[in-house]
């Protein structure tokens, strides 16, 4: 482990700081400033009351306000990216990933579920303590590359930093050692969402039932804003824990039982402890019609451009899992967005749910609603969509 680097002698009664988890309170922060050579902004820090907790998630926006010179805003970067991966030594990781072994004996896999980049998906049998899951299993093709092999790796140390929740296709454990690397994770029984939509009525008729079958328990068009919840909520998961997504459409949202929306592939994604901002290097296939502003022109991905996919993502649902900007190319789309163009309301897709996957669209990422404001705002939408189940109940 190396010290943190300073360039003046510490003074004796600073602290010196190994682990970010030693930083708790606003004095603990002003103390780690002065032993890391960046007293002079202290004063600002403490203004903003940042204690420990709000020092691991500060945002670039509030981080330029505290430190406005680029310099030594790109050294405080650097001294924090260097604690927060000591937190997270080699070391535990490895540890994490023995804890969720599972015998290769103990799982059958079955027919093909679909396969995406460089990977396939099966259908898997686990038998574990005398009981048989129904899993889907993530293996690699044949014609995989080391690469690849990474890449896989990645989106199982991805999931296991990422831990359980119920919007999230979560792990059951891997095959990681004596054969090729198999994640097992949730089946999700009813698909994907883009092929529920597409497979569903048209969306004139869903919003015209609506008016039709007010009375039944779970109304179409209350449907389609709880998946639009249910993706929020394990979006704002998944921001929480800080990871980015990078591929959220509707194609990679699955249905559980219920009808129950879960967040999967996270092959695209990359956690970010060591910055919150994430350049793309090297060019592959790109989700271009599902890409924010600045992801599209300056390569850059946040929690906030998975923010603009969403808006995407819940106009496919509004307009029942259509391709966004049918008839128009990659090239043309992108020169629409640069001009302020944007995505049309769906036919019948209500004016406030319109306004909302447009908040989505603002080109400055921080004039972008979060997460947990859009799973709020779509909670108090619903509501609307239920006087008459509610009334009946009474
Ligand atoms: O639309 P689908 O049937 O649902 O086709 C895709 C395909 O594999 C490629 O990703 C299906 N798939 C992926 N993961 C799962 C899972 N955990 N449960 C059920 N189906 C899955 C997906």
């Amino acid at each position: 482990m190396s010290d943190i680097p300073m360039k003046v002698q510490r003074p004796d009664h600073v602290k010196s700081y190994r682990r970010l988890s030693e930083i708790q309170t606003v004095a603990d922060v002003t103390d780690w400033l002065r032993a890391c050579d960046l007293e002079g902004y202290s004063k600002a820090f403490r203004d903003q009351r940042v204690d420990g907790n709000s020092l691991r998630y500060l945002d670039d926006f509030t981080l330029n306000e505290l430190i406005p010179h680029a310099g030594p805003r790109a050294r405080f970067r650097g001294i924090l990216a260097e604690l927060r991966n000591q937190e997270e030594p080699q070391k535990t990781q490895v540890m994490a990933l023995n804890f969720w072994e599972i015998p290769r004996a103990s799982l059958k896999l079955g027919r093909r579920l679909g396969s995406g980049n460089f990977g396939q998906v099966r259908l898997g049998e686990l038998r574990q303590r005398g009981l048989t899951t129904t899993v889907a299993v993530k293996t690699l093709k044949d014609s995989a590359s080391d690469f690849d092999q990474r890449g896989l790796l990645g989106e199982l140390e991805i999931m296991v930093t990422v831990g359980r929740h119920d919007n999230l296709i979560s792990l059951v454990g891997a095959c990681t050692v004596d054969g090729p690397l198999c994640i097992v994770v949730e089946y999700a029984p009813n698909g994907c969402l883009k092929g529920w939509l597409k497979a569903g009525p048209n969306a004139e008729s869903v919003y015209r039932n609506q008016a039709a079958s007010k009375s039944g328990p779970q109304l179409p068009m209350e449907q389609l804003i709880q998946f639009g919840i249910d993706v929020a909520s394990g979006m704002s998961h998944l921001a929480a824990m800080q990871c980015i997504h990078r591929d959220l459409a509707a194609r990679n949202i699955l249905l559980g039982e219920n009808l129950v929306a879960k967040v999967s592939d996270f092959g695209l994604s990359r956690d970010i402890f060591e910055d919150n901002e994430y350049n793309r290097s090297t060019k592959g296939r790109l989700p271009l019609r599902w890409m924010a502003y600045e992801s599209l022109f300056y390569n850059v991905y946040t929690t906030q451009s998975d923010v603009w996919s969403f808006g995407v993502l819940l106009w496919e649902i509004m307009a029942m899992g259509k391709r966004p900007y049918e008839g128009i190319s990659g090239k043309e789309m992108m020169d629409m967005i640069e001009k302020g163009g944007r995505l049309e309301n769906p036919r019948g897709c209500p004016g406030e749910i319109y306004k909302l996957m447009t908040s989505c669209w603002m080109a400055l990422p921080e004039e972008r609603p979060t997460f947990p404001d859009l799973k709020a705002s779509l909670q108090r939408m619903s509501q609307d969509y239920q006087p008459y189940a509610s009334l009946l109940k009474q």
